[in-house]
């Protein structure tokens, strides 16, 4: 075990930074064996700090000091302490100059923070706490310089050398050497610094702001890549405009640069004026990209781009108040989204997503606040919580205050503190105070953990004609936090009459005017609502739209959700109904014996959204995706992962037979039609005859099988290209699946992100990812350790996605992963820490799985010099 246990660090310990850094001007001088960097730092001792020595402290981590200088003298080493992770100079003037040198080995950088390379070039990542891996600074975000930054490097090797704001100044050097100066005038924590250096081809365009500004646009991509970069600049341009017209937010640098790169640890980097993204969050092209990718593609361009006003003028005072930029940022990037496409598919993805990984989260031991009080690692704290519940949060803010009011706040918060580095509460109060509306009581959904429960019950007075509504909130006890108190939760709601039609909401006798959807605000531990002039008991239609990050109790009967399902005038609600039973049918199965009946009128209410071309066809699609493992995990009380995909196995097959025909039409019904797009009605086509096709293949239907093969011959698309290559590969159709496999790679080998699809169409399948052929994945000459995507690719997608096999009763997926995450916790840390999630549930299993489960975390705990990362994240997991 390690020996210095972690820090923790805390909220409460809060103080303003002793020093100020006005200004920063670095020279990088790049070489093949390391790089050296000339720092020189404008600092002043902060006014507002009520600190009374004059000793400086700034951050680095694994920098070898060449030099250091105070106001142009050479610093001895006994004026200066260099401890583990500090340089300590211990008498500083009130103002001066520093300069300091700094040399750092960025080819041997496996963390893939602060400087690296990646594919021969050199690039970078600094949030949260990377810029300390450069160069001695105060590395926290309420420290903001302004930054000037010279690049020398070698001209052939490196042609396009790019930093921050704008280039100013380019020249040749002795050598073959060249320079460029970047100036960015807009002050910036360290976080959002950025430098990349290498053979890239660029991509250009314009944009013209609503003020008349030509804003040049330039992507930088390898010259493989040059084919794939249409689809961001366009996504890019959407987002400029969206973000005029809705925030009334104008891009404010003359240039803004988006770079690709293979090796990240996550999906992209909102750097001022320099975006870095994963390549598989950037490159795409109708041949080797999916729908979803072209989707994720356009999400993340947007939200990094958002992040210039929500995060970049604005930022956060401290790692604290992350999810300031970050749920702000996903709730405006999903509003953007569904602008683009289909509200109603978009919010079905996103509270997919929270209720499966978030609900999941927030119920582990990892649960915290969306505004933690103490973390140890804050790379850990980029979570589904921070971001996702996040977004919730402020969605909650928008339905409660209205768009008007909402868009009154969001320009008061940009005005009130643009330039400032602030807190979730300066978000609130911003809010507050544009609306007049008292969030005391919201507050909390940024102190307290854990998903509230919501128990509904009602009963209905025949005689009075009344209908009432009981909403009990109960919040679980999380790590740290038990007994918490009521929040404020907006819970929109319909009521439904026998035929279906939306009944008036009468919350007093002589309610005339009243509307049939209101949105009710829960603010006491119970509430009693009562509607009148109800004439038969209505079906009620409960959290609309999922208008609040809660779980729902009622005890709906299948009648219920049957008829929800094809009347509910709220979309999402009727994807959720439709999603209920079909949990419920295959929770009533789980070990029982193979030939229990199944609920027949699920076939029925199956067979209605399959062949009723009238419906929705976006939505239909939507519905027809059966719950996953993942979710009826989440919602067991001691999972039996193997029993629970035999149920929902079983569920599928059954369907798919009794559903043969139908589903053979509607593969045919929906069969290519034109020029490839990725309109929510092309997706929708494209989604309903893979799902039938993936179906019919459960089934071994020989047709299918040969509808299949022709597909994946055909395919114009890689999402009608990987459908049917999903669909094989988890077939019986043995020697279909290896030549299919065989084929797709050796026609794309040479393509990263198609071998990264590739590899987790095995990884997450029970038929091609068993832990031997894991292993023999892993041996691949395609699989690099030092390349997050393909460890994603091939451990995540197996932990994560490929649960039945995870989980075998013998452990020995357990111990698999174990292994891993000590091998990754080496080399790269963050990543390291992510894979170990699934082992930390491991209360969440039925006995004998977790006990298992247990010993493997404890090995990964054993292991000698575990990475703070990894430590924090197995500790709290294995905390009583
Ligand atoms: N802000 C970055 C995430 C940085 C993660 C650092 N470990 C991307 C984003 O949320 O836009
Ligand atoms: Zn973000």
């Amino acid at each position: 075990m390690r020996s210095n246990q972690p820090q923790t660090i805390y909220l409460s310990d809060y103080t303003v930074p002793a020093y100020l850094v006005d200004h920063v001007d670095l020279r990088f001088e790049l070489f093949e064996d390391g790089a050296r960097v000339h720092s020189t730092l404008s600092i002043r001792r902060n006014p507002e700090s009520a600190r009374s020595d004059a000793s400086l402290s700034l951050d680095g981590d694994s920098l070898s000091l060449q030099g250091v200088s105070l106001d142009g003298r050479e610093l001895q080493a006994s004026e200066y302490e260099l401890t583990d992770d500090q340089l300590v100079i211990a008498d500083v003037p009130d103002a001066f100059q520093l300069n300091v040198v700094t040399w750092i080995e960025p080819q041997n950088n496996t963390r893939l923070e602060g400087l690296y390379k990646s594919s021969g070039m050199f690039c970078t990542q600094c949030e949260a706490e990377g810029f300390r891996c450069i160069t001695f600074f105060p590395d926290r975000p309420d420290v903001m310089s302004r930054f000037r930054t010279r690049i020398e490097a070698d001209q052939t090797a490196y042609p396009v050398l790019l930093s921050n704001g704008n280039d100013v100044d380019r020249g040749e050097l002795e050598g073959g050497r060249h320079f460029v100066t970047w100036e960015d005038p807009f002050p910036k924590p360290c976080y959002l610094f950025a430098l990349v250096a290498g053979d890239l081809v660029e991509k250009r365009d314009t944009f013209r702001t609503c003020s008349g500004r030509d804003i040049d646009l330039r992507m930088y991509v390898e010259p493989r890549n040059a084919a794939k970069c249409e689809h961001a600049m366009d996504s890019l341009k959407r987002s400029m405009r969206w973000d005029e017209e809705v925030y009334g937010r104008e891009y404010d640098l003359d240039i803004f640069m988006i770079v690709a790169v293979d090796d990240f640890n996550m999906g992209a980097m909102e750097n001022k004026g320099l975006n870095i993204f994963n390549s598989s969050c950037v490159l795409a092209s109708q041949e080797t990209a999916t729908d979803a990718a072209f989707q994720r593609i356009e999400a993340i361009v947007a939200h990094e781009y958002f992040h210039n006003w929500s995060g970049n003028r604005v930022t956060c005072r401290d790692w604290f108040q992350l999810s300031l930029k970050e749920g702000f940022t996903v709730f405006r990037d999903s509003q953007f989204s569904a602008d683009m496409g289909s509200p109603t598919v978009k919010r079905i993805e996103d509270v997919t997503l929270l209720r499966t990984a978030q609900f999941a989260e927030d119920a582990g031991p990892m649960a915290h606040p969306v505004r933690p009080a103490s973390y140890m690692e804050i790379s850990n704290f980029y979570t589904l919580t921070i971001y996702e519940k996040g977004a919730e949060v402020v969605r909650m803010i928008h339905n409660l205050l209205g768009s008007e009011m909402f868009r009154k706040g969001s320009d008061l918060y940009f005005e009130r503190h643009d330039g400032q580095a602030v807190t979730t509460d300066d978000f609130v109060r911003a809010m507050e105070d544009a609306s007049g509306r008292d969030l005391a009581q919201f507050r909390l959904w940024y102190e307290q953990a854990g998903t509230p429960v919501l128990t509904v019950s009602d009963e209905f007075d025949e005689a009075a004609g009344i209908y009432r509504l009981t909403i009990r909130q109960d919040i679980p006890d999380t790590p740290g936090q038990i007994d918490k108190k009521p929040q404020h939760i907006p819970f929109a709601l319909g009521l439904l009459g026998s035929h279906g039609e939306p009944l008036p909401l009468r919350l007093a006798p002589d309610d005339q005017d009243a509307p049939d959807e209101r949105v009710l605000e829960l603010t006491d531990a119970e509430h009693t609502f009562e509607f009148h002039g109800v004439d038969e008991r209505p079906v009620p239609s409960l959290l609309r739209h999922f208008s609040a990050p809660v779980r729902v109790q009622y005890p709906w009967t299948r009648e219920q959700l049957l008829f929800l399902m094809s009347h509910d005038p709220d979309g999402f609600n009727r994807w959720d109904a439709g999603q209920r039973l079909t949990v419920d049918v295959i929770q009533s199965l789980v070990g029982t014996p193979k030939d229990t009946p199944v609920e027949p009128r699920l076939v029925t209410a199956y067979r209605h959204l399959i062949s009723d071309s009238g419906l929705d066809q976006a939505l239909v699609a939507k519905m027809l995706q059966l719950p996953s493992e993942a979710y009826l995990i989440e919602l067991s009380e001691s999972a039996d992962v193997p029993a629970i995909h035999e149920a929902r196995e079983r569920v599928l097959k059954h369907l798919a037979i009794a559903l043969r025909d139908e589903l053979v039409a509607c593969y045919r019904r929906n069969g290519e039609s034109g020029a490839y797009e990725v309109t929510p009605e092309a997706v929708a086509r494209r989604s309903l005859r893979n799902t039938a096709l993936s179906w019919l293949l459960a089934i071994n239907d020989e047709e299918a099988r040969e509808l299949a093969v022709r597909q994946f011959r055909g395919a114009d698309n890689m999402t009608d290209h990987m459908g049917a290559l999903r669909a094989l590969v988890n077939s019986d159709y043995e020697d279909d699946r290896t030549e299919a496999l065989a084929t797709f790679y050796e026609q794309f080998q040479d393509d990263p992100q198609v071998v990264e699809l590739w590899f987790s169409v095995q990884a997450s399948s029970d038929r091609a990812g068993q832990l031997p052929q894991i292993r023999e994945l892993m041996a691949h000459p395609a699989f690099d350790w030092k390349n997050p995507n393909k460890v994603r690719s091939v451990v995540g997608a197996f932990a994560g996605q490929n649960l039945a096999a995870f989980h075998h009763a013998d452990g020995s997926g357990y111990e698999f992963l174990a292994d891993q995450v000590c091998r990754l916790d080496d080399s790269n840390p963050q990543i390291a820490a992510r894979l170990v999630t699934p082992l930390t549930r491991w209360r969440k299993f039925a006995p004998a799985y977790s006990a298992s489960m247990r010993a493997a975390l404890e090995r990964i705990r054993d292991k000698k010099g575990l990475s703070r990362d990894v430590y924090e994240v197995v500790h709290k997991s294995l905390a009583d």
